[in-house]
């Protein structure tokens, strides 16, 4: 067996720091308050630490409009505290990767300040500017926070790209300068000692110079968008590759906005030198209608079965790797979205965290998963900050949607759902800050909180700790190959890992009803399984027909 790579064994924990841990009483989360907290990370026994952007920004979009690559935004603390806490995190044995936005940059940046000072500036073509085209906008490009993708420039009489915010304006990627600037940059971090990066939106990077109109050939609903996977983007990974990644010895794990599985073969595969792993969206579109994400929408299990069960199968046919995972700071919680909350909060939390981490990859647990946080079901647009749901609400408005409606939709598929304070406890603003949180705190922070279930026999924390020395102890996690057994079934989803003989079971209850699994005649499984694990004290150990109760989940093992 060749020796693989620590991180295909590593669980990744991700850290929204904004909403993580406040101990200045500034109402947002900070360093120190991360510091504070890596006992408790420790404890859940997680490897490695992802924290979304603290570079210097104007918080536009929390960060995710970086200002200065060089620095730490204030309110987060300063460079010495990050140090510390790089420090701190590895003498737990943990290891600390960095979020990385190179597809655009804050507008408030030194080089866009220069770039619309003429069109001569050195810094001009750090940045895509085009002139109008019959008075207008250069294409037809849609904004991802709505609008249209270009922004007039009155003194220099051209427009410039921006993917996301007005805000946030895309770098030019065919500048080899400006690629230089940025390797610089990412070995500053490396040099630090961070141990990689997750880089944003890494696959919008290369775009089409010709600029044509967005024609409609690509269909929101087969998940790619007109600007993704352009025709450079495998070209500039692997020179990143080369100044960076290697000689640091890094994790790297692609964000890839709509992408396709042969994409991210070539992304990932180890003979092709450009990333570790990257995380695509698709399983998480499945409550998008014709891959329209603002409409309030039940989820379509069979389309997620069949979504995740291709790109483990695809992806391990083609040597990829798979960052697993059913919640960031982008996504609704997956215990509102998948789970039951009101019901069997702990059982479905259970289930959904088993699901994913008895699949191949690497698995990413989000701020707050791992004792079941859950959406807060914010009523009124005064509760909600992220820039995507103000100016969706806006343009909803606009065209005269009612209130209530615009709400149900936000309430559903609002980012801000998975951005309100962690729950450490039931003391006042759960015990996040001792200010004016930044975004409120949900109001079931009494009953859902980490002191509530850290010290709980089988609680969900437990089941996060449990999957997690799984991973470690039993190699078919990491290795196995995975095979779907019950396309069709209404509430089940199970799937077999087989690897050297050995062979895992992972049966799933998806819903409340109580269900029946049968494992299917073509599949050779015999002899006695024992239970890895499972979200009851008393599953059937008989794994050949299983009587489901709500949301039961089991790991079924034969070695
Ligand atoms: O997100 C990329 C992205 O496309 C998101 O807009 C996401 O897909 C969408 O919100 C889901 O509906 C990355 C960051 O994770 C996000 O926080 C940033 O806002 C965005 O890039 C721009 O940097």
């Amino acid at each position: 067996m060749i020796k693989q790579p620590w991180w295909k064994k590593a669980v990744v924990y991700q850290i929204y720091p904004k909403s993580f841990n406040d101990t200045t009483g500034n109402g947002v989360g900070d360093i120190q308050g991360i510091i504070e907290k890596l006992d408790y990370l420790n404890k859940l026994g997680v490897d490695v630490l992802w924290l979304t952007p603290m570079y210097k920004s104007p918080q536009n979009d929390n960060g995710y409009d970086i200002s200065d690559y060089y620095d730490i935004h204030d309110e987060y603390g300063t460079m010495r505290d990050f140090e510390r806490l790089l420090e701190e995190t590895h003498k737990r044995g943990m290891k600390l990767i960095m979020d990385i936005v190179v597809n655009h940059t804050s507008t408030e940046h030194k080089w866009f300040q220069e770039a619309k000072q003429s069109k001569d500036n050195a810094y001009r073509n750090y940045y895509i500017w085009r002139d109008p085209v019959n008075g207008e906008e250069p294409t037809n490009w849609k904004s991802k926070f709505g609008g249209n993708a270009w922004e007039y420039d009155e003194k220099t009489e051209q427009y410039y790209l921006h993917l996301f915010d007005v805000t946030q304006a895309d770098l030019n990627w065919e500048n080899e300068q400006m690629r230089k600037d940025i390797y610089e940059m990412m070995r500053f971090w490396a040099e630090k000692g961070v141990d990689g990066f997750r880089l944003d939106v890494i696959n919008l990077i290369s775009k089409n110079q010709k600029f044509p109109n967005d024609d409609g050939s690509v269909a929101p609903g087969d998940g790619r968008r007109f600007y993704t996977d352009g025709p450079r983007v495998h070209e500039y990974m692997k020179e990143m590759n080369r100044e960076v990644f290697k000689p640091y010895d890094l994790m790297t794990v692609g964000e890839m906005s709509s992408t396709t599985i042969e994409h991210c073969i070539q992304y990932t595969a180890p003979d092709r030198e450009e990333l570790s792993m990257t995380f695509n969206f698709h399983h998480l579109k499945v409550d998008y209608p014709n891959g329209e994400k603002w409409t309030v929408a039940d989820f379509d299990f069979h389309e997620l079965k069949q979504i995740l069960s291709k790109w483990q199968r695809e992806m391990n046919e083609g040597n990829g790797w798979n960052a697993l995972f059913w919640c960031n700071h982008d996504q609704p919680r997956v215990l509102s979205r998948f789970g039951d909350e009101e019901n069997y909060p702990e059982k479905s939390g259970k289930m959904l965290a088993t699901t994913i981490h008895m699949m191949q990859g690497t698995p990413y647990i989000y701020q707050g998963e791992e004792f079941g946080m859950t959406n807060p079901n914010f009523e009124s647009i005064d509760r909600y900050r992220d820039v995507e749901s103000l100016n969706m609400y806006e343009e909803f408005k606009a065209q005269g949607v009612r209130e209530e409606k615009i709400m149900e939709i936000l309430k559903q598929k609002s980012r801000d759902n998975s951005r309100t304070p962690v729950q450490w406890n039931g003391e006042e603003n759960a015990g996040f800050t001792k200010g004016t949180p930044w975004i409120d705190v949900a109001d079931n922070y009494i009953q859902v909180n980490a002191d509530a279930v850290m010290n709980k026999e089988n609680s969900i924390f437990s089941h996060y700790q449990k999957l997690i020395e799984l991973r470690k102890s039993h190699d078919i996690i990491t290795h196995g190959d995975y095979l779907l057994l019950t396309p069709d079934h209404d509430r089940v989803f199970a799937f077999l890992r087989e690897w050297n003989g050995e062979q895992l079971l992972v049966v799933n209850n998806f819903y409340e009803e109580e269900t029946t699994f049968s494992l299917p005649g073509n599949v050779q499984m015999t002899g006695k399984a024992d239970i890895l694990l499972s979200n009851y004290a008393d599953s059937a150990l008989d794994y050949r027909e299983v009587t489901l109760r709500p949301y039961e989940s089991v790991v079924y093992h034969l070695a």
